[in-house]
């Protein structure tokens, strides 16, 4: 039972922690108060308790051992960007790509819809650390919540202790995070109603205010809405703590490479949404000697070390995975993964009680549940599972999870890459020349819509270092902080590269098969950080780019051999069109005018230098050693 219900009673000895609580207490009105511990013992009677509830199922232990599913209400399925909101003094310090509300009146809008919120229901206090609990890059957070749902994901998701609240005594700081799903069981009459599977608000807000470092969100029980930890936690808040402190909070997988001489690389690499993040993170080389080790999948907080180097930890604790596209073919270390200890959100039911989503298997089981809970075969017109399913899972559960994934003072880092989805123009690979040109880079960071999505086909957005939908202050600032992190780290900072994995041919057909292969430009780019010279590289206007060998394995540039890749398609892979590029350059511009007198100098400078070297250049360069 739990240990604790009431407020009075609590564990925390911190008074603003127990002011806090009391606080939302009173205005939520819940039932009861159950500290959580983070227990083993707890996860398992939550879990039980929404198998009562009717919020999970309980898949067949056979096949997916301790795991469950849970069917959202079709109308809370994924973060909600048009309802987030960065509530700063001043509109300006929120900038123009995030919505922005006046902090005073945000926070009585709050009150007004919290009040009796939690009505008929318990309310969760959840203390938490984002990386190892006292780890010198961590941080320490507790969350209100009335969701059972958001407890146990964040049992996986973060480190829950009793621990942490110890750490708050000590440190007298956390990051205060109130969630509820805005259903209250009984009315101000106290009139009581029956609960249902997912209960949620169809008025949502997910709030951060970033003087004060709380979070509220309130009306949703999905994913990085109602695990806080997370997007508001470990990206808007913790971007705001690392601009003040010297530091960086970045929407970054962190992966372990170690070359055939057992020489270990660090890599941080952002990618907007649908672009393979955790497919990367689990990446299984197929260079011959080449190995891979997974340290995070979504979120890296990086900060100088003792050493100078900028070390980085994977704040998080578990997995949160996109299940869509997730099989054997894709991602067969993810699909271990989760073969069991997974809560999995809007995938389709097996018969047999097993789960199925779109890419786990080429062919469809004959029937299914579908993510709405209803009947399911392969000939029914809408997907088995939502696009945007998920896995919840402890990162200690990867196959490939590197040794050192919890070492506190992180590992060092050796190369930054960003990348994005560009059918054209962008190559394969371009290193930048210098810290401020792998800002530039990251700043004008963009993904082309494809049919699949809303929007025109080809229309570019921009979503600089991946961080659109998760930079807690004005983007240009965020730029600038870059810019200075660059003069701090000095001699020690990693190298910084553009990738693109999705460049297509005049025939539409991919020119490079991603994946597992995409290894090889890994490879390259762990090279470079140690060499001092050019060898294997050939530069043009947009970087450096390796040489590529067709025919033989080459050593220095980027190794092809096997990939039957004839050298027109390695050519379209790298070719830079100068009136590509000319348009490119005004859009980068157009871009950028938005951000007026915020926008870094140095930016504007690389944009200035960036069109002078294309109008500079004539044609497509091609690598020296090209065979
Ligand atoms: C995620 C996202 O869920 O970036 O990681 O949307
Ligand atoms: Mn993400």
């Amino acid at each position: 039972m739990p240990q604790q219900t009431d407020s009075r009673h609590a564990p925390a000895t911190f008074e603003p922690l127990l002011t806090w609580v009391d606080e939302i207490a009173q205005l939520a009105q819940p039932d009861r108060i159950e500290w959580c511990t983070g227990s083993r013992e707890e996860f398992d009677r939550l879990c039980q308790q929404l198998v009562d509830a009717g919020t999970f199922v309980r898949l067949n232990p056979k096949k997916r051992p301790n795991s469950f599913l849970a069917r959202s209400n079709p109308d809370d399925v994924a973060r909600v960007e048009s309802r987030t909101f960065i509530c700063s003094d001043q509109e300006s310090e929120a900038g123009p790509t995030n919505n922005w509300r006046e902090p005073a009146a945000m926070k009585a809008k709050l009150q007004e819809l919290m009040a009796g919120s939690m009505r008929g229901r318990t309310m969760y206090v959840v203390p938490f650390s984002m990386g190892p609990i006292g780890g010198p890059i961590s941080q320490a957070g507790v969350q209100i919540t009335d969701s059972p749902y958001a407890v146990v994901n964040m049992h996986i998701m973060t480190r829950v202790s009793d621990a942490v609240l110890d750490l708050i005594a000590e440190q007298k700081t956390f990051v205060p995070a109130i969630h509820t799903v805005g259903m209250p069981l009984v009315d101000e009459e106290g009139n009581r109603r029956a609960d249902v599977a997912w209960p949620c608000n169809e008025t949502k807000y997910i709030c951060h205010f970033p003087k004060t470092r709380e979070i509220w969100s309130y009306g949703s029980g999905y994913g990085g809405n109602a695990l806080l930890g997370k997007k508001c936690f470990a990206l808007r808040i913790a971007s705001v703590m690392a601009r003040d402190e010297g530091w960086l909070a970045e929407h970054m997988l962190i992966l372990k490479l170690i070359s055939p001489q057992n020489e270990e690389f660090h890599v941080a690499a952002a990618f907007p949404s649908a672009c393979g993040k955790t497919n990367l993170a689990m990446l299984a080389p197929t260079l011959p000697g080449w190995r891979a080790e997974t340290l995070g999948d979504d979120i890296a907080w990086m900060r100088p070390g003792p050493d100078g180097k900028l070390r980085a930890i994977n704040p998080e604790a578990g997995f949160f995975g996109v299940a869509p596209g997730t099989g054997p073919d894709t991602n067969s270390v993810a699909t271990k993964m989760i073969e069991r200890d997974t809560i999995f959100t809007n995938v389709a039911l097996t018969p047999d009680g097993d789960v199925w989503w779109e890419g786990l298997t080429a062919k469809p089981p004959a029937q299914l549940i579908d993510w709405r809970g209803n009947y399911w075969t392969p000939e029914s017109q809408t997907p088995a599972a939502h696009p945007n399913a998920r896995f919840t899972v402890a990162a200690a559960n990867c196959p490939t999870i590197a040794s050192d994934w919890e070492s506190p003072e992180g590992v060092a880092i050796d190369a930054i890459l960003f990348g994005g989805r560009r059918a054209t123009n962008v190559p394969l690979v371009t290193e930048a020349h210098d810290w401020p040109h792998g800002v530039f880079m990251g700043a004008t960071v963009s993904s082309e819509q494809t049919a699949a999505a809303e929007g025109t086909v080809g229309q570019l957005r921009r979503d600089p270092f991946a961080m659109l939908p998760f930079c807690g202050y004005n983007m240009a600032d965020y730029w600038a902080h870059w810019l200075h992190m660059g003069e701090i780290l000095g001699e020690n900072a990693p190298k910084i590269f553009t990738v693109n994995w999705f460049r297509r041919g005049a025939d539409g057909r991919f020119l490079w098969p991603g994946f597992a292969e995409n290894s090889r430009v890994l490879a390259w780019i762990a090279r470079r950080t140690r060499q001092q010279d050019e060898a294997g590289s050939w530069i043009s206007p947009l970087g450096l780019h390796p040489d590529v060998a067709t025919d033989a394995r080459n050593d220095a540039g980027l190794d092809v051999s096997g990939l039957e890749l004839d050298s027109e398609n390695l050519e379209e892979l790298f070719a830079i069109k100068p009136e590509l590029w000319h348009h490119e350059t005004e859009q980068i511009a157009t871009y950028f005018e938005q951000f007026g007198d915020k926008l870094p100098r140095a930016l504007g400078e690389q944009l200035t230098a960036l069109r002078e070297r294309i109008s500079g250049e004539h044609s497509s360069r091609f690598g020296a050693s090209m065979s």
